[in-house]
């Protein structure tokens, strides 16, 4: 009887292995090493206020597009990504829900353009600031940005 309890539980493991399998594989394997985070930076605020903006570049080297969706950081109590456009000649920041990163392509952060909107600063900011950028697969990266002033 005891045996056939310990056969019966092989059997349940094998056949739940052989159902997880597939479930496992079907997100990219060692996803991580796909995104590279590179010239993270934080611009300084300006004295008094609590929110500044962040820039960095994202390179996809998937061949499928990956999603950013949230970023994070202990030191922000919000971040937001933010995109510029011209609207009636006047340039706008707009919030967007995610920032697609194509497969094989690089999306570069940068000031007047794309770029990470930080509300809510814990001030002074130190000069590295760690940070996680989570994408809609579920994979969450994490990155450090220094701290430079825009003078
Ligand atoms: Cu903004």
């Amino acid at each position: 009887m005891f045996s056939f309890a310990k056969l019966l539980l092989a059997a349940i493991c094998t056949v739940s292995l052989q159902f997880a399998a597939p479930a496992v594989f079907a997100t990219e394997p060692s996803a991580s090493s796909q995104i590279q985070i590179s010239n993270a930076r934080v611009r300084e605020p300006i004295p008094g206020r609590m929110m500044s903006a962040a820039f960095l570049t994202l390179k996809n080297t998937a061949k499928h597009t990956r999603k950013l969706v949230s970023v994070s950081a202990e030191w922000a109590g919000l971040i937001e990504i933010h995109t510029h456009l011209h609207e009636d000649g006047v340039m706008k920041m707009r919030q967007i829900n995610s920032l697609e990163i194509p497969g094989g392509e690089s999306v570069v952060l940068e000031p007047g353009g794309l770029h990470l909107m930080l509300f809510k600063l814990q001030l002074p900011l130190e000069d590295t600031l760690p940070m996680e950028l989570c994408f809609s697969n579920g994979e969450c990266i994490e990155t450090t940005a220094t701290l430079f002033s825009p003078m």
